[in-house]
């Protein structure tokens, strides 16, 4: 081969070469956006059903499936605008929101505080439900005068929440308190532990009861887990 066809040759063989590299690209599909996935859905801790009568099973398969995923789905976007390197745990990201970067810290309240407070509210409760251990009715007549008085008391504050939020029996260092959050706010960004907690967003019961709040509420406590709220007393306290 003289010089001139051989860089020739070499010129269409190179040409080629880029032809063949270049042509999955005219047919390719853009790349999906990776799916950031820090923060994950937990399973409900038994069936969709397992709360019947008192909380249907149609209610708990679209609360769980729907928006709790749609909170941690949500969750994830905004927190992978963050170092992924080091991402706090959901307790120490809402413990202390101010860290949070400002751009995705709304986000984060919002859909973190419905990620963790959906997560223990799934736990707080179980079929049977049962009432609480000697040491937590002590320490809540303690409190609130007697255990039947704090049931009263936290029936009267998760009925009054105008709109949508929570209420909650929470630990302030050592003291219980009846405490109510609108939104998906959560008491641990106050400084407080969460120890039970009563979800009265309307998606939380109405398909079985209507705008009939009261309702839903006499009928929770009957599914209320007690050991689970023990447990965290025990712990906590301390
Ligand atoms: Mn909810």
């Amino acid at each position: 081969m003289n010089k001139i066809s051989r860089r020739h040759a070499i010129k269409t063989t190179a040409l080629a070469a880029a032809a063949v590299a270049a042509a999955p690209t005219v047919f390719a599909q853009p790349a999906p956006a990776p799916v950031f996935t820090a923060f994950t859905l937990p399973p409900l801790p038994y069936a969709a059903d397992a709360l019947e009568p008192f909380i249907d099973a149609q209610t708990m398969t679209i609360h769980h499936d729907k928006h709790h995923a749609a909170y941690v789905t949500n969750l994830n976007k905004a927190v992978d605008q963050m170092a992924h390197d080091k991402m706090p745990s959901i307790e120490n990201l809402l413990k202390d929101l101010n860290s949070v970067p400002e751009n995705v810290r709304t986000a984060v309240r919002n859909h973190g505080g419905g990620h963790y407070n959906h997560s223990l509210f799934w736990q707080m409760m179980k079929k049977g439900g049962g009432e609480p251990s000697t040491e937590l009715v002590q320490a809540l007549a303690k409190s609130f005068g007697a255990y039947s008085l704090f049931k009263q008391q936290f029936t009267e504050a998760a009925t009054k929440i105008f709109g949508s939020g929570w209420a909650w029996l929470v630990l302030d260092g050592k003291d219980l308190k009846i405490e109510t959050t609108p939104n998906q706010d959560t008491p641990l960004s106050a400084g407080k532990q969460v120890l039970l907690g009563l979800d009265v967003w309307e998606h939380a019961y109405y398909l079985k009861f209507q705008n009939k709040r009261a309702d839903y509420i006499t009928s929770w406590w009957n599914v209320v887990n007690w050991d689970f709220v023990a447990a965290r007393y025990a712990k906590l306290k301390s």
